[in-house]
């Protein structure tokens, strides 16, 4: 294995080298924030959402967080089949309410590092709201959007981030309905920390989402996956490997992007991956906490 890549997640070559049915015990991390007894799990040989798990495994690690002062909270896809792998605090609940659920758990316990687990239907056609509210409200929550551009779960439907032409078992002609950019979307209705980056480069991902989970204002990681099951095969894309090499070959960083001229940007097709804003704005529990007191004070 590259040993810049070892560097980065703290591991030495032997440590890559341990088998896989041994991975577990030998791994401290693993023990510690997974729940062995759950894998494997039901996700599709080749799926990215394995590389998703491992971003946010990482990026907790890196943080220090104990395992107690963090909730996970899921709707229903197979993207919010993620927490019950995990060993945190974690909630699954109905599709499309993983925020209305996380802002609940936020608004009763503040001290909760609270992340939200959403595939791009449950966080953005059936869960449309409860996303631009939660980022109007600068809530204390990390909003991780799996974006595959389709509905993986149910069989491969339209989702809002299907790409204009993208064939679907609901548009077997193709798409026809322009995709929601999920990013610049979170800047306008108002969050703090927006990044994105795609399970190829699976290294950026943990370092954006390590980020997003210590800020305090709503954080939006869109981590940009595929479903080579229902879209690759809908569209003839080909194996996981290829949907995979996919993401490398058609991104582009935003420092890259910048350098490009107008023209060159405007004619851009490419998936562009940076951080794009991280702000400071009053952070919704902090702004409530100040009203109960001044109220209770008598001030009010
Ligand atoms: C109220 C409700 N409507 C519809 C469904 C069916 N359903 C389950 S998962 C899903 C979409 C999953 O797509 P996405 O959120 O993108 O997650 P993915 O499976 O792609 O990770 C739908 C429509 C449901 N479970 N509940
Ligand atoms: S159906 Fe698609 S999104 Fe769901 S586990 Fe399989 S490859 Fe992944
Ligand atoms: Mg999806």
């Amino acid at each position: 294995m590259d040993e810049t890549v070892l560097q980065v997640h703290g591991m030495e070559s032997e440590e890559a080298l341990i088998p896989q049915e041994n991975w577990f015990e030998r791994s401290e991390v693993l023990q510690k924030l997974t729940k062995k007894r759950k894998f494997p799990t039901i996700w599709c040989s080749g799926c990215g959402i394995g590389i998703v798990m491992g971003a946010l495994i990482r990026a907790i690690d890196r943080l220090g967080l104990d395992n107690d002062k963090v909730a996970l909270v899921a709707g229903i896809g197979c993207t919010a089949r993620m927490p019950g792998y995990l060993d945190f605090n974690t909630l699954h609940t109905t599709h499309g309410r993983a925020l209305a659920f996380a802002t609940g758990l936020k608004i009763a316990r503040p001290d909760l590092k609270v992340i939200a687990i959403m595939g791009d239907g449950d966080a953005l056609a059936i869960g449309g709201n409860h996303f631009i509210h939660a980022a109007r409200r600068n809530l204390g929550i990390t909003a991780l959007v799996v974006n595959n551009a389709i509905y993986g779960m149910t069989g491969g439907q339209n989702s809002p981030t299907t790409p204009l032409g993208g064939r679907t078992t609901t548009a077997p002609y193709g798409n026809i309905e322009p995709p929601f950019p999920i990013c610049d979307l979170a800047i306008a209705a108002g969050a703090t920390y927006v990044a994105r980056s795609t399970v190829y480069h699976a290294v950026e991902l943990d370092k954006y989402l390590a980020e997003a989970i210590a800020k305090d204002g709503f954080s939006v990681i869109e981590a940009v996956s595929y479903c080579h099951t229902t879209f690759g095969r809908l569209n003839k894309l080909g194996t996981a490997a290829d949907m995979m090499r996919a993401l490398k070959d058609n991104s582009i960083p935003q420092s890259a992007l910048d350098r490009l001229t107008p023209e060159e940007k405007a004619a851009n097709t490419k998936i562009v991956r940076g951080k794009f804003i991280d702000i400071e704005r009053p952070q919704y529990t902090q702004v409530y906490a100040n009203l109960i007191t001044r109220v209770q004070g008598g001030e009010l």
